[in-house]
């Protein structure tokens, strides 16, 4: 799988070089702490946040703290929490719903977790239910055999709400335990097609009191702070549980992360590192900062 570290490579080097001079300094100063806040509005970290971040690195120079350390704990701190999905505790069946504009991962985001349900002992089924193109429910079907998983699969021009329905009712009958459905991409502005994602909602509840039991939203990071904005919209929709966020190996702008909790108040499950279906890795706010700040490289 790939790693944090290079997975944010692009955001890093925006910065690295000032980074480095930065966190050489033994001691925080304030204008330390003013280069600190600038780098932070190039990563595409919101401006409320940077200047509550702001005050927050003032705080720990009045302390005379060591800018590394200071940084770090703050920036940890702005990201909160993150929630571990624990898939041993997911009802039987458990049933997840993703959501996104066009190609922000989504068909790809439900093959990996079809994978790690697998690997934590699970028998998942993917519910292709991009029924506006035939290849985009022949992509869903494609992971699906690769990676030896069951698949339901609509009819293309079909009803999408019917295929997620379909997919509970066939994962009872052949006792799959998790159904992961994948929805067609749309613009956050198209209020028909957001509609649409209701009926789809609405379908798995009524095949299963409960489902869908998360309702994600699938985010490319290469969007930035835009991927906030439909994030917002979906939520009107689809009342969201978490997010997903995509892409973050070919991101420069992974600073929005902070944006997602601090703006929206929905927690980030997964981040994806890469292509493939092992590129799906749990949020760890530790290790994204680690990684953003280089303390992993010696230098
Ligand atoms: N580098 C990288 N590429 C990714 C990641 N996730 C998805 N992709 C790529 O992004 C492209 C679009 O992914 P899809 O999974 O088809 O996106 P989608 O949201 O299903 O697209 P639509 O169904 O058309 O809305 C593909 O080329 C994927 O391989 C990731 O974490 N990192
Ligand atoms: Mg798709």
């Amino acid at each position: 799988m790939s790693s944090w570290f290079d997975s944010l490579k692009k955001t890093r080097s925006r910065f690295s070089s000032a980074w480095k001079e930065l966190f050489s300094s033994p001691r925080l100063d304030l204008a330390t702490v003013e280069e600190l806040t600038d780098l932070l509005i190039t990563a595409d970290v919101p401006l409320r946040l940077v200047e509550e971040l702001s005050r927050k690195l003032e705080q720990a120079a009045s302390r005379h703290e060591a800018p590394t350390d200071a940084f770090r704990r703050v920036l940890i701190q702005a990201l909160g929490k993150a929630p571990v999905l624990d898939w041993a505790s997911l009802p039987l069946p458990a049933a997840l719903l993703l959501v996104g504009i066009n190609g922000s991962g989504k068909t790809t985001t439900a093959a990996k977790l079809a994978r790690l349900a697998q690997q934590a002992g699970r028998k998942p089924l993917l519910g292709a239910a991009d029924t506006f193109r035939a290849a985009g429910a022949h992509q869903l079907k494609i992971w699906a055999d690769k990676i030896h998983c069951d698949a339901v699969v609509g009819a293309t021009g079909g009803d999408a709400a019917a295929v997620a329905y379909d997919a509970i009712d066939a994962a009872i009958a052949r006792r799959c335990d998790t159904v992961i459905v994948d929805t067609a991409g749309r613009m956050h502005t198209r209020e028909p097609l957001m509609r649409e994602l209701q009926k789809v909602h609405l379908a798995m509840g009524k095949r299963l009191p409960g489902a869908p039991h998360h309702t994600w939203v699938v985010l490319d990071a290469m969007l930035g702070q835009n991927a906030v904005i439909q994030a917002r919209q979906f939520n009107e929709m689809t009342p969201l549980t978490g997010a997903v966020i995509t892409k973050l190996d070919g991101s420069s702008k992974a600073g929005f992360l902070f944006a997602i909790r601090q703006e929206l108040d929905i927690p980030i499950y997964f981040v994806g590192l890469g292509e493939g279906e092992e590129d799906l890795a749990p949020f760890e706010p530790e290790s994204f900062v680690d990684a953003l700040l280089q303390l992993d490289e010696a230098s």
